[in-house]
């Protein structure tokens, strides 16, 4: 009877979310990494692919950290030869495609930590996106931009 019970309740959990689980990995992120700061800094930068593997769209409003009071999104944008960052309301990831932040272009901004995060410690990073649970990862900080194996394997191959 216990067991037939259990089994019974088993079913319904698959049947209730399995579904929403299925259409909660449409969106992921690759390879996040948080560029480490010297001691005293107020800010630090967050790079990552976000990979839409779903058949829609997804527009991302905003980015959350465990580490920070504030993240925002931010641009590089030229002005005769001067380049600055300007705030991004939102991204949008199409479906099939894939969304980098990379030194030098789009970024993410971490702002207000107590403390600024140590090389090797991970970082937890959210991605508030549209109709859907936030998309987090944990980002490894670090000094440079993880190396490719694809890059570095060509020279000896
Ligand atoms: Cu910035």
């Amino acid at each position: 009877m216990k067991y037939t019970v259990c089994q019974s309740l088993f079913a319904v959990f698959l049947a209730g979310f399995m579904p929403i689980t299925q259409a909660e990995e449409t969106l992921r992120w690759e390879g996040a990494w948080v560029r480490s700061v010297p001691p005293g800094a107020s800010v630090a930068a967050a790079y990552g692919k976000l990979v839409n593997d779903s058949m829609r769209a997804f527009t991302v409003t905003g980015v959350t950290s465990a580490l920070s009071a504030d993240a925002q999104m931010h641009d590089v944008i030229a002005e005769g030869d001067q380049r600055r960052m300007v705030p991004l309301d939102s991204v949008t990831v199409p479906p099939g495609a894939s969304m980098a932040f990379v030194p030098g272009g789009r970024h993410i901004m971490l702002m207000g930590f107590d403390e600024p995060p140590r090389e090797g410690a991970a970082v937890q990073l959210c991605a508030i996106a549209s109709s859907r649970d936030p998309v987090c990862t944990e980002a490894r900080v670090q000094r440079q931009a993880p190396m490719s194996h694809v890059d570095y394997s060509g020279d000896h191959h």
